[in-house]
């Protein structure tokens, strides 16, 4: 972040703690016509204010109502943001030899805003992302990775009770015979490097920006092997 923009990078922590979605929204205007980052922001301005919010949860300082709420706000950012940023829906617009992603949250898990992020991270990078949403049980991730001709299937899981829904992907992929047409990832608070080896996934990171690293390497470890 330049330091000239630091004040902004407060504020929108702020906007995202103090529940202003108007204030929210106006810093992302602002910081368009100012030049900042916005992607930047997004993570480490609003993105702040969504871990205090998160850590304030945890720690039962607020309520369940107030946690959504704050995460409303961000998402309204998130999607102002990558629509400035013309990354919102792009599924489609990169060309055919570039690698396709299918992104879902997997089934009894709501969480989605991880997953939206990542999303539009491969989508800056030029992937081309089909995302499902959340809760999408395992067979219609299946069924759509076959429709859409994907390289890639990414899941994202951000309960202990919903992680083994990764698992049961990968057997499900297995025992159909399809688990050699796809590199897999998996993502979420909750979920390891040591879960990824353990349940056969091929990938595994915790964050966006590795996510696209990640994705880009595995892709040239198998052409590589072709
Ligand atoms: C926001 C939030 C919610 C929001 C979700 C809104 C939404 N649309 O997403 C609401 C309020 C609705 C919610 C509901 C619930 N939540 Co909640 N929630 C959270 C919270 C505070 C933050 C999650 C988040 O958005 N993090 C920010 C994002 C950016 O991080 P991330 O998801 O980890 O994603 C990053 C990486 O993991 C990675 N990544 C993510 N996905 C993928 C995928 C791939 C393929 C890859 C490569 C990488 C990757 O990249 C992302 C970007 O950097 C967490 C606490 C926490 N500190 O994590 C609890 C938490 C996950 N929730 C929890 C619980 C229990 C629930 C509820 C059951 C209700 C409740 N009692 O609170 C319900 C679940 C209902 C359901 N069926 O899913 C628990 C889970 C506990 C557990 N061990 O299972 C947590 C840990 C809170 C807690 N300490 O109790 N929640």
């Amino acid at each position: 972040m330049e330091d000239r923009f630091s004040k902004l990078f407060e504020e929108a922590k702020n906007s995202i703690i103090e529940g202003d979605e108007d204030l929210a929204l106006e810093i992302v205007k602002r910081a368009d016509e100012e030049g900042a980052d916005l992607m930047d922001l997004l993570l480490n301005g609003f993105g702040a204010g969504n871990e205090a919010v998160a850590d304030d949860f945890d720690k039962k300082k607020i309520s369940i109502a107030e946690l959504i709420y704050a995460t409303e706000i961000m998402k309204s950012v998130t999607e102002e943001t990558f629509s400035l940023l013309d990354l919102a829906g792009k599924a489609g617009a990169v060309s055919s030899d570039k690698c396709r992603v299918l992104l879902a949250t997997v089934a009894g898990d709501i969480h989605d805003i991880g997953k939206t992020i990542v999303a539009a991270f491969l989508r800056s990078a030029g992937f081309e992302v089909i995302d499902l949403g959340c809760e999408v049980p395992v067979e219609a991730i299946a069924t759509a990775a076959k429709e859409f001709n994907v390289d890639i299937i990414g899941t994202s899981a951000l309960l202990t009770t919903t992680i083994k829904e990764q698992k049961k992907l990968e057997k499900y992929l297995r025992e159909t015979g399809e688990r050699n047409n796809y590199i897999t990832m998996v993502g979420g608070a909750p979920v390891t490097q040591r879960w990824a080896e353990k349940i056969g996934a091929d990938g595994y990171s915790d964050s966006a920006r590795d996510a696209v690293s990640k994705a880009l390497e595995l892709i040239s470890k198998k052409n590589k092997d072709r």
